[in-house]
C-alpha cells in the first residue's frame, strides 16, 4: 500500500488539540478551509488566555505588585519567543502591534514620513493586500513620493526583470508580500531584498501569510522590516509583530504618543522611551500577547518544516483533484506556492460557490480577498479560496471536491 504523508504526520492528534474542529455545520462535520483569513486556535492558546485572566491579570511595566510582575514577565516572554520565531538578532527589535495592518501603517507613518521626499519612490507589487497598498498611497500623498508597482505574470508571479527596471536611486522603500494571500505565491524575497539594497532602499516584508508556513529568518533574508499577525499563526486576534532592524527603529520617530512610550514628560518637552517601548503607547493587548506565546510554542514544537511538507502534500493533492473538475480554473499557478487554492468556475458566481459549500459544512472564503488590483489584473471580480492548515486532511479535500460537483449540479 502507498504510504502518504498524512500517515506519518500526526494530523489526527493535532486535530484533537483544536476543539472548534469537532462540530457540525448544517448537520455536516465542519471542514475549515479558511485558514488564510484566520487559523483556529489550539487548546494551549485558549488555556493560556483563560489562565491569564484567572490568575495574573494586571497592567504591565508599571506595577511593583506580584500580579503586575507576573503579567509583565509573561508579556515579555512572548517578545523573546517572537524574536526566536523569526530569528531576529535582538529582543528590542520586536514591537507588538495589533497586527500586520498596524505594522505596515506604523512603518509608513514613521520611517516613510522621515525619509520620503517629493520625487522619491516606493515600490510595491501587483499582488499586495490592501494593507500593503493603502498605507503607502497615503504616505506618498502626504510626502509627494510616487508609488510604483511590479507587474505580475499570468501564473501569478512577480516579474523580476520589471522590478529591476523600476529600481533606481529614487527608490527609498520596497514593500512586498512574502506569500500572496489570494494566490499562494511564495515570492523570491531574498532576491528582491538584495536588489533593493543595491540601491540603498529599505525593504518591508508583509509576512502575514508566510509566517505559519515557512521558516522565517529575518537576519538571513536581511529584511529591514517584517510584519505579521498572531491570528494567522494559530494565536489570538488583535496582536501582531513588527520586526525592524535596531538602527532603523532607533532613528525612527514614535508612531503614537501616550503612556509607556515616554521616559520623561513635561509641558515643554518629552523624551521618548527606549526600544521597543517607544512604539508601544498605552496599555497593550496583554492577554492576547501572552496567549500568542502558546501559539508560537505550539507551532515550534510541531516544527515548520514538517508542517510545510505536510501542507505541500495537501496542496498537490487538492490541485490535482480540483483541476479534474470541468469548468474549474485555478487562479495562481506559481511554481513556489503555499497551501492556497484560489479558483473560479465557469458561469458560477464565487459567492454562490461559498454559500453552497457552506451548506455542506465546508468553509472557504470568496471575494477579492482585499486584493482588488490583483483581481483586476486577472479580469475577475473575485475567486473562491480554499486555504489549508496543518490540521486539514486529504479526506476533507475529497469532501471539497464532492461539494464542488454539487455546486455545478445545482447551478447548471
Ligand atoms: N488577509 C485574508 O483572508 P491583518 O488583518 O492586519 O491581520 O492582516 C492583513 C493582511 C495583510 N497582508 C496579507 C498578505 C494578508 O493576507 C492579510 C490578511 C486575510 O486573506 C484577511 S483580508
Amino acid at each position: 500500500m502507498e504510504t502518504v504523508l498524512s500517515d506519518i504526520f500526526a494530523v489526527e492528534s493535532i486535530r484533537q488539540d483544536f476543539p472548534i474542529l469537532n462540530q457540525t455545520v448544517h448537520g455536516k462535520p465542519l471542514v475549515y478551509f479558511d485558514n488564510a483569513a484566520t487559523t483556529q486556535k489550539p487548546r494551549p492558546v485558549i488555556e493560556a488566555l483563560a489562565q491569564y485572566y484567572e490568575q495574573f491579570n494586571a497592567n504591565i511595566h508599571r506595577g511593583i505588585h506580584t500580579l503586575a510582575e507576573r503579567a509583565t514577565a509573561e508579556y515579555e516572554a512572548t517578545r523573546d519567543k517572537a524574536r526566536e520565531f523569526i530569528n531576529a538578532a535582538h529582543r528590542e527589535e520586536i514591537v507588538f502591534t495589533r497586527g500586520t495592518t498596524e505594522g505596515i501603517n506604523l512603518v509608513a507613518q514613521t520611517y516613510g514620513r522621515q525619509v520620503l521626499k517629493p520625487g522619491d519612490e516606493v515600490i510595491i507589487s501587483g499582488m499586495e493586500h490592501h494593507s500593503n497598498i493603502v498605507p503607502w498611497q497615503m504616505i506618498c500623498e502626504q510626502t509627494g513620493a510616487k508609488l510604483r508597482v511590479i507587474p505580475v505574470t499570468d501564473s501569478g508571479e512577480i516579474i523580476l526583470e520589471e522590478y529591476e527596471k523600476l529600481l533606481s536611486e529614487k527608490t527609498k522603500i520596497v514593500a512586498v508580500v512574502y506569500v500572496s494571500n489570494s494566490l499562494g505565491t511564495i515570492n523570491p524575497v531574498r532576491e528582491i531584498i538584495e536588489k533593493a539594497h543595491a540601491y540603498g532602499a529599505k525593504v518591508l516584508l508583509d509576512g502575514a501569510q508566510a509566517s505559519a508556513h515557512l521558516d522565517i529568518d529575518v537576519q538571513s533574508l536581511d529584511a529591514d522590516f517584517y510584519v505579521f499577525s498572531s491570528h494567522k499563526v494559530y494565536g489570538p486576534t488583535g496582536v501582531g509583530v513588527l520586526y525592524g532592524k535596531r538602527e532603523l527603529l532607533e532613528a525612527m520617530p514614535p508612531y503614537q504618543g501616550g503612556g509607556e512610550m515616554i521616559k520623561d514628560v513635561s509641558f515643554e518637552k518629552t523624551t521618548y522611551n527606549e526600544l521597543p517601548y517607544k512604539f508601544e503607547a498605552g496599555t497593550p493587548n496583554i492577554a492576547d500577547t501572552v496567549a500568542f506565546k502558546a501559539a508560537l510554542d505550539y507551532v515550534t514544537a510541531i516544527g515548520k518544516p514538517a508542517v510545510g511538507e505536510y501542507e505541500h502534500d495537501l496542496l498537490t493533492y487538492a490541485t490535482g483533484a480540483m483541476q479534474e473538475i470541468d469548468g474549474l480554473r485555478i487562479v495562481g499557478q506559481a511554481k513556489e506556492k503555499i497551501s492556497v487554492v484560489s479558483f473560479v468556475m465557469d458561469g458560477i458566481h464565487h459567492q454562490d460557490i461559498g454559500i453552497i459549500l457552506d451548506t455542506q459544512g465546508i468553509a472557504v472564503r470568496t471575494g477579492h480577498h482585499c486584493t482588488q488590483p490583483l483581481m483586476n489584473r486577472f479580469g475577475i471580480l473575485g475567486t473562491s479560496r480554499a486555504s489549508f492548515a496543518m490540521y486539514n486532511t486529504r479526506e476533507e479535500i475529497d469532501r471539497l471536491v464532492r461539494g464542488l460537483h454539487k455546486v455545478k449540479k445545482m447551478m447548471n
